[in-house]
Formats: C-alpha cells, sequence, structure tokens
C-alpha cells in the first residue's frame, strides 16, 4: 500500500472523538445539557472580552473551543491495558504520568493517553485517563480469585479492532476504509452495557469491596464514564449547572480562580443512577441500578515545574486542613475561601512565576529580537530585559491525583471512603501497560528548553548570516 493513503492518526483521533461524543450525548443525556450549557458560557465569555477572543483566535481553533479534551475509563486486567496501549497509539495518543490513587482510597492506578506533540495536540487535544484496577489492593482473597476469573473471560476489544491495531501495526497506517471501520470497531469498547456480566449477588459482594470494583468488574467493557469538553469559565458554569436541571459535585477541583490560572480546574456533574439488570438463578434477567456515568468540564493553565508544583501541592494540603470540602457542598463557601487565602503566596503575575522558576514558559522572539544581531550568547534574563525575546505559558495537558481523586469520589458516592496503604507502584504499571510512561516534567522541559535554544539560536545566527 502507498503510504500518501494512510489516514493521519491526529485524524483518526479527530474522528473518534466525534463518534464517542456523538454516542454519549445519545447515551446520557444530561451530558448533551452540560454541553449545551459549556457552548453558552463560552460564547458569553467570548463576548464579553474581546481581548480573549482575539487572543484565541491566534493560538487555538475558536471554533473547536467547547469540544471535548478528555474522558475516562477503568480497566480491569493487565492484558486489557497493554492492548488498550496499542489502539491509542493508532491513534497518535500515548501514555504520559503515572497517578497513584490508592492514597485516596481508590484501588486503581492510572496514566493519560493523549497526544504529545504541539502540531497534534492543536489539531486535536483529546485523551483518555485509564486506570488499572488494582486487585492486590482486595482483602478478601476468594472475592478477588472470583473477580479475576470473571475479568479473563471477557473480551473488551471486537476481533476487527484487534485485527485492524495489528494492520496499522505492521503497515505504519490504515487508509481511509480501515480507519473508519477502526474507529466504529474501537468504539465498541467504550459502549455502555445496561446487561450486567454478573449476577445481582454477584454484584452485591464486589460493591460492598468497593463501589468501583463493582463497576469493572460486572460489565462486558469499560463503559467511557465520563467526558469533559472545556470551559472559559468554570465558576460560571458550577453555578448555573442547577439552573439547567444538573446537580454539580460539591466544589472545583484544583487550584483558586486566578488572575494567572495555573494547571487543571476540573468540576462534574454527579453521576446518575441507572436501570441495568442481572443475571437471575433461572437464567433470566432482574432489573436493579448501577451509578458510574457523569459529565465534566476542565480550565487548563499554566504547567509547573517540580518546585511549583511543590508548592501547589504544599499549599492545597494546607487549604485542606483549613476546611475539608464535604461531599454534600455545605461547606463549598469556606472551602473555596480557605482555598484562597492558602494560595496567596502563590504569585499571580507571570513574570513573577518565571522569576521564581514555578512554571514552564515558550520562548519566542520579539519584533525588536527579530531585528537584532547579537555578537555572541547572552543570558536569557537580559535579553528579556531588553525586550528582545518574550514568553508565554506552557499549558498543563496532564491531570491531578488529588483532583482525579476528588472527581472518583463524588462520582461513586459519599459513602464509598476507605483507606488503603499508600503503595504507588509505576514498575508494575510499565510492566502490565508493556511501555514506560513518558515523564510529564521532563516533556514540558523539552519544550521550554527547545525555544530558548531556537531564540539564541536565532539572535546569534543573524550575525553568522551577515
Ligand atoms: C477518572 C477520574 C479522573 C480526571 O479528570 O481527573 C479524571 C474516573 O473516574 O474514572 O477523569
Ligand atoms: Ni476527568
Amino acid at each position: 500500500m502507498k503510504e500518501n493513503s494512510y489516514v493521519s492518526a491526529d485524524d483518526i483521533r479527530s474522528a473518534f472523538s466525534a463518534a464517542m461524543s456523538a454516542m454519549y450525548r445519545d447515551e446520557v443525556p444530561a451530558y448533551g445539557t452540560l454541553m449545551e450549557l459549556v457552548a453558552k458560557v463560552n460564547a458569553d465569555t467570548l463576548a464579553a472580552d474581546a481581548n480573549l477572543k482575539e487572543r484565541l483566535d491566534a493560538t487555538d481553533t475558536l471554533d473547536r473551543i467547547s469540544e471535548e479534551r478528555h474522558g475516562a475509563i477503568r480497566l480491569g486486567t493487565p492484558a486489557e491495558l497493554s492492548m488498550m496501549r496499542r489502539v491509542f497509539a493508532v491513534m497518535g495518543m500515548y501514555p504520559v504520568g503515572y497517578y497513584d490513587l490508592s492514597t485516596a482510597g481508590v484501588p486503581v492506578h492510572s496514566t493519560a493517553f493523549r497526544p504529545v506533540g504541539e502540531a497534534s495536540l492543536k489539531r486535536n487535544p483529546f485523551r483518555v485517563f485509564t486506570s488499572l484496577l488494582r486487585m492486590d489492593l482486595i482483602a478478601d482473597e476468594a472475592l478477588r480469585a472470583e473477580a479475576d476469573a470473571i475479568l479473563n473471560e471477557r473480551r473488551i476489544f471486537t476481533p476487527a479492532a484487534v485485527e485492524l491495531t495489528e494492520k496499522a501495526e505492521r503497515d505504519g497506517g490504515l487508509d481511509k476504509v480501515d480507519a473508519e471501520h477502526f474507529v466504529a470497531q474501537v468504539l465498541e469498547t467504550f459502549r455502555w452495557h445496561d446487561k450486567a456480566n454478573v449476577g445481582g449477588d454477584m454484584y452485591e459482594r464486589l460493591h460492598d469491596a468497593h463501589r468501583l470494583i463493582a463497576d469493572v468488574v460486572s460489565f462486558k467493557g469499560p463503559h467511557i464514564n465520563h467526558l469533559t469538553p472545556r470551559t472559559l469559565d468554570i465558576d460560571r458554569v458550577q453555578a448555573l449547572m442547577p439552573e439547567y436541571g444538573i446537580a454539580p459535585k460539591a466544589v472545583v477541583e484544583g487550584p483558586p480562580t486566578r488572575n494567572c490560572p495555573i494547571l487543571l480546574r476540573q468540576t462534574s456533574f454527579k453521576a446518575l443512577e441507572e436501570a441495568v439488570s442481572f443475571r437471575d438463578a433461572a437464567g433470566g434477567w432482574k432489573t436493579g441500578s448501577h451509578t458510574a456515568r457523569f459529565g465534566e468540564i476542565e480550565q487548563r493553565g499554566l504547567a509547573l515545574t517540580p518546585k511549583g508544583r511543590g508548592l501547589y501541592d504544599r499549599l492545597l494540603d494546607e487549604s485542606r486542613k483549613i476546611v475539608r470540602p464535604a461531599a454534600d457542598g455545605s461547606n463549598a463557601r469556606d472551602y473555596a475561601a480557605a482555598l484562597a487565602t492558602a494560595f496567596e503566596p502563590f504569585p499571580d503575575s507571570w513574570a513573577e512565576i518565571r522569576e521564581a522558576g514555578l512554571g514552564y514558559f515558550s520562548y519566542s522572539l520579539t519584533e525588536k529580537g527579530r531585528q537584532t544581531k547579537l555578537p555572541g550568547r547572552r543570558n536569557l534574563d537580559s535579553l528579556i530585559a531588553d525586550g528582545l525575546v518574550q514568553f508565554d505559558p506552557i499549558v498543563y495537558e496532564d491531570f491531578l491525583p488529588v483532583s482525579a481523586a476528588g472527581i472518583f469520589q463524588s462520582n461513586l458516592g459519599d459513602g464509598a471512603q476507605q483507606e488503603f496503604v499508600a503503595s504507588p507502584n509505576q514498575k508494575r504499571f510499565e510492566a502490565d501497560l508493556g511501555a514506560a510512561v513518558l515523564n510529564e516534567f521532563d516533556h514540558y522541559a523539552g519544550i521550554e528548553k527547545a525555544s530558548i535554544e531556537s531564540c539564541l539560536k536565532a539572535l546569534t545566527a543573524a550575525v553568522a548570516a551577515e
């Protein structure tokens, strides 16, 4: 097959995220309502802020502003995780970051499959937060063995999805017909199944061990449990949700509202209780319910260096010592106030954040810089001071374990709080995945470094060219 007849991985990912969006809106009408609200708030925000509109027009694709940025699934076995890695690779999505959620009472560890290069992120930034159930954290050995047996029986990928993934690996891509077929087949893996894989008794036992275990083990596949569009004003969407008939989670996760947004802010509407049926002893079906699916929104800001992240983690921890957000939202105002107070030591101008070495920036030449020729290399700060080089925040494209835990918890129900011994095991996760995850800090540092190098090179190359 000729190379130029292949569809780009970025285009396959775009088609996949559009197909997921259509399927999820169809399956979860409340999600469609959330999308409408987000589109309205984004339009209002842009109408009220001409500057923002201009900036987004220059740097982003304005017409895609309210589209999904991520979704999430929960897998049951190492084999499912490693096959999922191969499927996502066909769509240009690679594992970035390792998140241990055991500390937060959720028996999973996770990565995010996402596009990595700037051009790919611009084309379509869709990512999937992917968790693997940690059976090793389940105390009940008999239950563990039964759950393992159930999981080992199921096949979450269609035969055609596996074949097309192998074909893409072998040939280095898929042509148009195969790519369309691939998207349709892979979509099946994420579909909701209202008929459980297990009987009602087994579901109860799994549920008693942990709600998340029931969610993973009881069904035919890893149904997509939420999708997340981007909002330009997360506080406003959070405030308006009740008016639209959807129940927001108690608080927005992540940093407080700031002039200079950092990392990631997220909130969701609470998972819906949905009718499902379980096998009964006579081989028929018995109706019950399951709570797993919700809708989320996100707003992203500056990627922080390890030093910045250290400060963020410490301040977040301090805010939670003042007020711990209650699941019912009763102290949401106090929590927002405590968060704002706790974050006062975190500088709130790009220049101060940069000078303190707290964030990653992308450097470029100013107009003056483009017309300047330097005899030799000079230090970056002096080039900035002389107006030759400017800097823009690099956007954080990853996730936050404390926030993720908050999202998990609010959707597992209030009684689901459970203690596990902290036991991050990235080595084990990577062995199960069949690959190493990219370290997100190294990645941002690399982008920053390359931008500095290219400025210095351009400033001195002007001399060489003369
Ligand atoms: C994933 C929760 C984490 C996020 O945005 O932090 C997540 C899940 O509930 O499976 O999606
Ligand atoms: Ni999410």
